[in-house]
This record gives structure tokens, C-alpha cells and sequence, in this order.
């Protein structure tokens, strides 16, 4: 995978649809046809075959490109315009690193689309999220800490994407313009407590990648409004 053309390397938007929430047609429409510039399909608990591809092809009948966040083996499901694979850099738990991911591959390697195919280095950083609890992140990690992990991730593994996980809470965006500023290649997503245009537009001064998920749920206009707070702010360098 080229770091220079993949697909998100242009994105600066991003739903984020869990399959194991509900969405009806309506909202799901709204989501697809907001403008956003693509919409990511992934969740840390009951994620499954059947409520992926039924998901998945719900959001075909729209041409937002959609991607796959593919958390378990089971939930590896064709079809999408590209896949994720997180790895959690923060966690002391192999397992989540290299160690499901390698059980997979052993299985699936030779059929994996490997030019729509992308690892992220996740760096969870809110300790009651779910996927840190489900992963034993250690998420309350100094700034030196921090930077080590970006130098990792970046320099060392040179991974094109690094997520910097806060779901459920907005997080530490000087932290997150720091990340920014250090990568060389990888584009820095950032994920969390994003509820409405200020916060997205905070976010998108910070990260390449601004992802928005629960205010889908929660409430929809405001989860909207993120797609324009996003595109009126110039690219992060
Ligand atoms: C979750 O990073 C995403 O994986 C988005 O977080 O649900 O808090 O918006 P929120």
C-alpha cells in the first residue's frame, strides 16, 4: 500500500457506523448523503458476519466510499472499498498487537485485497472506552510516553494511519496537533466526543482525519453539522 494515494489519504471526514446499532433508513440516508467523505464501518463488541454485510449493503446503495474497521476474524466480510486493520500500540496485550492479527493471516493471508488493505496504529487514550477495557490499553501515558509511541508507529513500523482513540470523550487536542506536527507519513485520525460543529471544527484543526460516531445516535443533526464545521477548515499539514 502506497502511503502517498491511498484512498483516506485525501479524507478529512469520516462516519463511523457500528453494526451492532441500529440506524433506519432515513438516518442512514442522511448519513450517506451528508457530504461526508467516507463512511467507516467497525465496533469493539458485537460485531458480527451477518450485521456487517447487512450494513455494509445498505450504505452500497450510496456512493460514499466505505470502508471496513475489521476487529475480528469473523467480521472480515468482502466487498468494501477499503479495510482497516487496528493494531493497539498501547497495550501490553500481544494480542491485540500482533497476535489476532497473525491468527488471522495464517487463515486468510493469501486472500486479503492487500492494496485496499491498511494497518492502523491505534493509540487508545480514554481508559473507559470500551476497546480499551476489552484490550487493557494503558491510556494514561505521559507526553514523552505519547511521542514514543508516534516515533514507533511513524518512523520505526511506518504505518500509515495512526488513531488516536478517545470514543466517548473529547480529547486532548494539543496532543493530537503535536501528533500531527511529528509524523512524517502516517495521517493521524482522531476519534471522540465529537457532538457537534465546534468540537469537529477543534478536531479538524488538530487531525488529518476527523471520525464522528456516537452523535449519529444520539442526535443526528448535530452529528451533520460536523461534515461542513470539518470542510471550512483547511488541511492539517
Ligand atoms: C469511535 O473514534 C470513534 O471509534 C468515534 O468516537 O463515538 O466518541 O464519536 P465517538
Amino acid at each position: 500500500m502506497d502511503r502517498q494515494t491511498a484512498i483516506y489519504k485525501q479524507w478529512r471526514h469520516a462516519f463511523k457506523l457500528d453494526p451492532d446499532r441500529e440506524i433506519d433508513d432515513d438516518r442512514l440516508d442522511a448519513i450517506c448523503m451528508s457530504g461526508t467523505d467516507a463512511v467507516i464501518v467497525g465496533g469493539s463488541t458485537g460485531v458480527t458476519f451477518d450485521n456487517t454485510v447487512d450494513l455494509m449493503s445498505r450504505i452500497r446503495r450510496y456512493e460514499v466510499p466505505c470502508a471496513l474497521e475489521v476487529s475480528s476474524e469473523e467480521a472480515a466480510v468482502p466487498g468494501f472499498d477499503h479495510y482497516f486493520v487496528p493494531l493497539v500500540l498501547n497495550t501490553d496485550r500481544s494480542e491485540w498487537t500482533t497476535g489476532r492479527q497473525i491468527g488471522a493471516l495464517r487463515k486468510f493471508g493469501a486472500f486479503i485485497p492487500w492494496e485496499e488493505t491498511s494497518a492502523e496504529g491505534y493509540l487508545i487514550l480514554n481508559g473507559d472506552a470500551e476497546a480499551a477495557k476489552l484490550t487493557g490499553a494503558r491510556s494514561s501515558l505521559d507526553a514523552e510516553t505519547v511521542t514514543a509511541h508516534l516515533y514507533m508507529a511513524d518512523r520505526l513500523m511506518r504505518l500509515p494511519i495512526i488513531y488516536l482513540e478517545y470514543s466517548g470523550v473529547f480529547g486532548d487536542m494539543a496532543l493530537v496537533k503535536r501528533a500531527a506536527r511529528l509524523t512524517t507519513g502516517a495521517r493521524i485520525f482522531y476519534g471522540g466526543g465529537i457532538d457537534g460543529p465546534e468540537k469537529a471544527r477543534l478536531a479538524a484543526e488538530a487531525a488529518h482525519t476527523v471520525i464522528v460516531g456516537n452523535v449519529i445516535y444520539d442526535d443526528l443533526a448535530a452529528a451533520l453539522s460536523t461534515v461542513a464545521a470539518v470542510a471550512n477548515v483547511p488541511p492539517v499539514g
